[in-house]
């Protein structure tokens, strides 16, 4: 795992919300990531979250032909853990974001079926459970990701422009720029990449991804994180319904059996 970073790189990030970055992973890493990877989600059927997680299951709508969606691997499977969790990786989450300290939000595998469908523009942190303008994402290609099988595309600098509340995900394009027109003024930039290279994206930056024209899979792994001392907005999202009862909105997230810190830059 290459995990050094230059200013030059935290400065883009900063500026842009969003870094693509090559070679993260070596080939072997990837083959065991990989490996991993499929064998959780052989294990969990048409759960989309692990095992003590909140019940979410796979139906057949449109959302379920954008992707295979499956989350929170790392609770399932040592080795996801020991990538998603690594404390080289959480000092570099720190650094890109510029704070002290990460927790896990959830990992997703995201594989995009032969022909599935595109990824509409969208905002990541609106779902999620806190609101923070320095959450942080990390998307590692595990086959090639590619113009024609979906890789991501991003608006840089739309975390900017953007509030935490925000449509949910619709299965147009567009639904996004009717909250946020000037959004649509953005050239917007594609990610490509070979296995092992991967990207960082704020939660508020605008992305999404094209369908996959080609009969192989586009295989992803990402996961977010949130940063340490986050408060709980209301919001349920994966949170597992008992511990979401408990909370107060306000509440600072700092359960380490859900949210385990990573990084303390
Ligand atoms: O893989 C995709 O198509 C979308 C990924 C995404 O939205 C994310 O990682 O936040
Ligand atoms: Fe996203």
């Amino acid at each position: 795992m290459k995990t050094q970073l230059a200013h030059e790189q935290i400065d883009r990030y900063q500026r842009d919300g969003v870094l693509v970055y090559p070679g993260f992973l070596d080939q072997a890493e990837v083959a065991e990531l990989k490996a991993a990877v499929l064998e959780a989600i052989d294990t969990m059927g048409r759960n989309r979250v692990a095992p003590g997680g909140r019940k979410i299951e796979d139906d057949d709508s449109y959302y379920n032909k954008v992707f295979t969606q499956r989350l929170n691997l790392w609770r399932i499977s040592d080795t996801v853990k020991r990538y998603m969790l690594d404390a080289e990786l959480g000092r570099m989450l720190c650094r890109l974001a510029g704070v002290q300290a990460m927790r896990v939000w959830h990992d997703q595998a995201l594989i995009k079926e032969p022909f599935a469908n595109p990824t509409a523009w969208h905002l990541d942190n609106p779902y999620w459970s806190f609101n923070s303008p320095q959450s942080i994402s990390i998307w590692i290609a595990l086959e090639p990701a590619t113009a024609y099988n979906g890789c991501m595309c991003f608006l840089p600098g739309t975390q900017r422009m953007a509030r935490f509340e925000c449509p949910p995900i619709g299965q147009s394009m567009s639904d996004l720029f009717a909250a946020y027109p000037q959004m649509a003024q953005v050239d917007s930039i594609a990610a490509p990449m070979q296995p092992g290279d991967c990207s960082f994206h704020n939660g508020l930056t605008a992305h999404g991804a094209g369908a996959n024209m080609t009969r192989t899979r586009r295989i992803a792994m990402t996961c977010a994180y949130m940063p340490a001392g986050s408060r709980f907005n209301g919001q349920q999202n994966i949170l597992p319904d008992d511990y979401f009862q408990s909370l107060k909105p306000g509440d600072v997230l700092e359960n380490d059996e859900w949210n385990p810190l990573v990084g303390v830059a």
